[in-house]
């Protein structure tokens, strides 16, 4: 993104050698001078500061005071800007929103600061901690990058962290109906007893059925032709009869010799 010409030039600052500041987010972020990490040199020491301080380095790295972001809540950051250079300024934030250790383009949002508190506005991304850099230009910048070296001003990394979400108040639960389902209607409940009904014009009940029992043994049925075999006692009576007689015949044939 480039923004030349809209600040006022000022007073070349890149002085060989000259005391600078550099940023302190995990290495990711690119920090150092080796990584070419952003660095601004003091030259506005005093006059141009995010925070009412700005500290010297000799490297990016931990340690670094930062004093400039007052306020944060999740999307928007209020930067206290000290300018007494009689100049605009220009601030620059990258907020990593996608948590990939990097500070991208997108990511970047920018703002005039001639002076007093600044706010630079991202969409809320709720989630973990992440990383936000501040750099402080105050000489136009030919591209506003999260890196390289720049004139005066400075540059500060803060640790963010995001409000939790608010649980939902528990609403009532509806029950579900499906839409395709018909309206019922509910009929009250008739609590006297119930006009009889009319009888069925069906026949009268049918008697029950009786279902056969389970006979004794009795005598074997003769088959047709034959007469039925006497009973036992009538047999047996018929038989003392037989020999009875037959026994007085032959005592009487015996006499008779
Ligand atoms: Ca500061
Ligand atoms: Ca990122
Ligand atoms: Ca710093």
């Amino acid at each position: 993104m480039r923004f030349a010409g809209l600040l006022l030039a000022a007073p070349g600052a890149l002085v060989p050698g000259a005391a600078l500041d550099y940023g302190d987010a995990p290495a990711s972020y690119a920090i150092t001078r080796a990584d070419d990490g952003p660095r601004h040199t003091l030259s506005h020491r005093g006059t141009l500061t995010l925070g009412p301080s700005v500290t010297e380095e000799p490297d990016g790295g931990p340690g670094d005071a930062d004093d400039g972001l007052t306020s944060w809540d999740g999307a928007t950051a209020t930067v206290d800007i000290r300018n007494g250079t009689g100049r605009g300024a220009l601030l620059a934030g990258w907020l990593d929103t996608n948590r990939d250790g990097h500070f991208d383009s997108s990511e970047l949002t920018v703002a005039l600061a001639s002076g007093g508190p600044v706010r630079l506005r991202w969409d809320p991304v709720p989630g973990p901690p992440t990383y936000l850099r501040l750099r402080l230009y105050g000489v136009a910048p030919s591209d506003i990058q999260p890196t390289g070296l720049a004139a005066g001003g400075e540059v500060e990394d803060h640790r963010v962290a995001f409000p939790a979400a608010r649980p939902s108040s528990a609403a009532p639960v509806q029950p579900v109906v499906p839409e395709s389902s018909p309206p019922v209607s509910v009929r009250p409940t008739r609590t006297r007893s119930a006009a009889p009904s009319p009888r069925p014009s069906a026949s009268p009940p049918s008697p029950p059925v009786v279902q056969p029992a389970a006979r004794p043994p009795g005598p074997a049925q003769a088959p047709p032709g034959q007469l039925p075999a006497p009973p036992l006692p009538a047999l047996l009576l018929f038989n003392g009869l037989f020999m009875s007689a037959f026994a007085t015949a032959v005592r009487a044939v015996t006499r008779a010799r």
